[in-house]
Formats: C-alpha cells, structure tokens, sequence
C-alpha cells in the first residue's frame, strides 16, 4: 500500500480533475454565492442544468452572515415564504413588526446545502476576473477564473476558461461581472451607476422587478441588479434576494428550454 500521505494527494487530484473536467462545460455559471446566488442555483440544478457556484471566498452566504450590523438574525417579509420552506429555513412571525426572522446561519447553511443538494457544483477560492464573449451578434459564453489567493498575492498567473450557456452575476453590491462588460466592451453602452441611499420598501420590489437578462448568455441577480439599475438599498432583508434569485432562475430555464 502507498502512503497515506500519496494517498491524500492522488485522490484529492483525481477527483478535482475529474470534477473540472464536467464543470469546463456548464449550462449555467453562477458567479457569487450570496444568497440571491444560492438561491438561483438550486431551482436551476433542480431543473436539470448543469450548474456551477464560483465564489471568492472559502465560505458560503455572501452579506448573511453579517447579519444586521452583525447580530444573528435577518428578516424577510411574507412574499418569501415559499422559499424559506423550498429550503427548509425555520422562521418565527413578530405581529407587531409584520416581519419573519430567521437565524443568518441557517439561512447560509440550508441554501448552501440546498444548491449542493440540487445538485449545483460550488467551488470556492476562486474569483471571475473576465469574461468569454464573442461578437457580431454580441453574447456571453462563460467566464475567465483565477484562484483569488493569486490575485490577492498579485502574481502574475494566467487565468483559466469555464464555458457556459449562460452566465448569472449574483456578486453583490458592486456588480463585478457587469462592471467587467462596462469595462472591457464599451461598444455595449453598458453604466453601472451604483446603488443608491436606502428605501427598503421600493427597492426589496424594484429588484425583483428588475432581474433579468442583460445581454445574450448574461443575467444578473440580488444586489447586482441595483447597482445596474441605479435602485435603493435595502439592508438586512432579504426577501428581495431570494425572490431575485428565484426569478432568474426561472428566467433561464424558459430561456433555455
Ligand atoms: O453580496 P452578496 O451576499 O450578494 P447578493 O446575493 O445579496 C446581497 C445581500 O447579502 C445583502 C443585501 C440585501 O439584503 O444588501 O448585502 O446580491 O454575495 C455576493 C458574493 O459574490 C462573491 C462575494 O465574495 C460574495 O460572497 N463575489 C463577488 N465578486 C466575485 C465573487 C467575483 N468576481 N468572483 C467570484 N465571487
């Protein structure tokens, strides 16, 4: 028998190689695992599409777990009911607010587990840095990744290919893939504004409102959305995010059909 130690290392090897080799190739790449991202992976992995969660960083929920200025709870409002019990968080109703509150951990836990248990790929650590497109007409067909530990070390690595049929900017407040088209093909006429000041009850409408596709093979989703379309902030609730990420999802699954 080898070595533990070879032993460790082969099959940790194989099998990522074996899991890379599928993902190259994704109907849907999520980039971002907050939870509007989570969200949209499960109900499009439940579906059938091979879908693909890439996250920054070496954990799961994006601004859940911050929570409200760090306490332990968020909020979501009765719109997202359906959604909760999809993923089996557990809420309480306060009357006087008119408000259900949830546990961040639990959230971040059960869509994460959810998404996996989907069927969703998650790979964390690593970091959308660009896109693949092609022209004339203008789509998007995948994403250019690189590990976020080389970016944060500023070396001088080259970046790596997933192909997709679609692609879901779920990054969050600053927009990262769309701020990347803006960028990198400004022939497209495409501003990201940023968000504005505080109105939690337009915006958690106005962003569901608002999700969708923004150009052919690129959707985006949560907080990304207001940042696109120039709408409020709303803070620690969450139901606009779910009920975005859900919607995109069922966006593409039309779309794809
Ligand atoms: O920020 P985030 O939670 O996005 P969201 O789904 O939800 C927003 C809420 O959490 C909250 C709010 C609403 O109540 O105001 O803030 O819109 O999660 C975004 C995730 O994307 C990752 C980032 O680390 C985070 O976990 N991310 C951002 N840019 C990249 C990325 C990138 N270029 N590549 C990979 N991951």
């Amino acid at each position: 028998m080898e070595s533990l130690e070879s032993r460790i290392s082969k099959a940790i090897w194989e099998s990522t190689y074996k899991d890379w080799l599928d993902i190259i190739d994704s109907d849907v790449v999520i980039v971002g695992a907050g939870p509007s991202g989570l969200t949209a992976a499960s109900y499009l992995a439940k579906s059938g599409f091979k879908t693909t969660v890439i996250e920054r960083r070496l954990s799961f929920g994006g601004g859940i777990g911050g929570g409200g200025m760090q306490l332990h709870k968020v909020v979501v409002d009765g719109r997202a009911l359906k959604v909760l019990e999809d993923f089996k968080v557990r809420y309480s109703y306060l009357e006087k607010y008119d408000l259900y509150v949830l546990d961040s951990a639990e959230l971040m836990a059960k869509l994460a587990s959810g998404a996996i248990d989907s069927g969703a790929k998650l790979i964390h650590g690593l970091t959308v840095e660009d896109l693949i497109v092609r022209e004339d007409p203008f789509r998007v067909e995948g994403v250019v990744v690189q590990w976020s530990s080389v970016l944060l070390a500023g070396l001088h690595v080259d970046p790596l290919f997933i192909h997709s049929r679609v692609v879901v900017d779920a990054t969050g407040h600053d927009a990262e893939v769309i701020r990347i088209l803006e960028r990198k093909n400004p022939s497209l006429g495409i501003k990201v504004p940023g968000e504005r000041s505080a109105y939690s009850e337009l915006s958690e409408l106005s962003v569901v409102e608002r999700t969708g596709k923004v150009v052919e093979g690129l959707y985006v989703t949560g907080m990304a959305v207001a940042a696109l379309n120039q709408l409020h902030r709303m803070g620690p609730i969450f139901s606009g995010m779910l009920l975005s990420g859900r919607k995109v999802a069922e966006e593409i699954i039309r779309d794809l059909s």
